[in-house]
């Protein structure tokens, strides 16, 4: 039996078209707080989404290889807007703020609630959005709330797994069955996912490999 969602294999032709996209430049173009300040849907789209603390920061950093590129912390919420990037002269890279993060005040944890719902649900030129999955702990309940956000807006969602380097292979194997069973009653989710280490630089290969294969 073929195991359900197994990790994205690319192929050398795919690696070497991921290395090239993200050879191109990046750079940072607005941060948004609000849906009428996103900028042309000119470009493909892709967007990087989790609780806060995950890692979306730096794996955008890793991927592109610009150590500041987006900023990253050890505070959580340190995102507190929709970042975009360009990619080449054909993507936009897109940090979301993070949710599940209990300490912020309300009234600004909700602003940016409603904002990344409605940025998930309505982005037409969002390719794919990657749900960012720290190995350590696995799908939580906000990650199916926003799963389920993703199916019933039919937004095509791939889970990528963070900070592999933090676990050992053992407890990353159980992490990942457990992913794979939440993930498996999600019409939305795409059928392989990717296990990264932003710190060792595992999986970013493959995770720039599918960024370029998206059409
Ligand atoms: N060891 C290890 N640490 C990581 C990895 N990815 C991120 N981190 C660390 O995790 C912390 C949070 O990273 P961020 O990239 O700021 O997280 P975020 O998801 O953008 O957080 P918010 O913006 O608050 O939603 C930082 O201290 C990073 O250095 C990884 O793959 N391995
Ligand atoms: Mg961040």
């Amino acid at each position: 039996m073929t195991l359900p969602f197994p990790e994205s294999a690319p192929d050398a032709e795919a690696i070497e078209a991921g290395r090239r996209l993200f050879a191109g430049e990046s750079t940072f173009v607005k941060g948004v707080v609000a849906m009428d300040g996103l900028p042309p849907p000119d470009r493909l789209e892709v967007c990087f989404a989790g609780r806060s603390n995950v890692g979306k920061s730096t794996l955008i950093n890793t991927l592109t290889g610009r150590r500041a590129l987006a900023r990253a912390s050890n505070t959580p919420g340190r995102t507190q807007e929709i970042n975009f990037f360009t990619l080449a002269t054909s993507h936009y890279l897109v940090d979301l703020p993070g949710y599940g993060y209990a300490e912020a005040p309300v009234a600004v944890v909700e602003r940016w609630q409603r904002l990344l719902r409605a940025y998930l649900a309505g982005r037409a030129t969002l390719r794919r959005a990657f749900l960012l999955i720290d190995a350590r702990h696995g799908v939580k309940p906000p990650d199916a709330e926003i799963m389920a956000l993703l199916d019933r807006a039919a937004v095509p969602f791939q889970a990528v797994l963070t900070k592999a380097d933090k676990v050992r292979q053992a407890d990353l194997e159980r992490t990942l069955a457990r992913v794979r069973a939440d993930l498996a009653p999600h019409p939305a989710a795409f059928p392989e996912l990717v296990v990264t280490a932003s710190e060792t630089g595992q999986g970013l290969d493959r995770l720039r490999a599918v960024v370029a294969t998206l059409e």
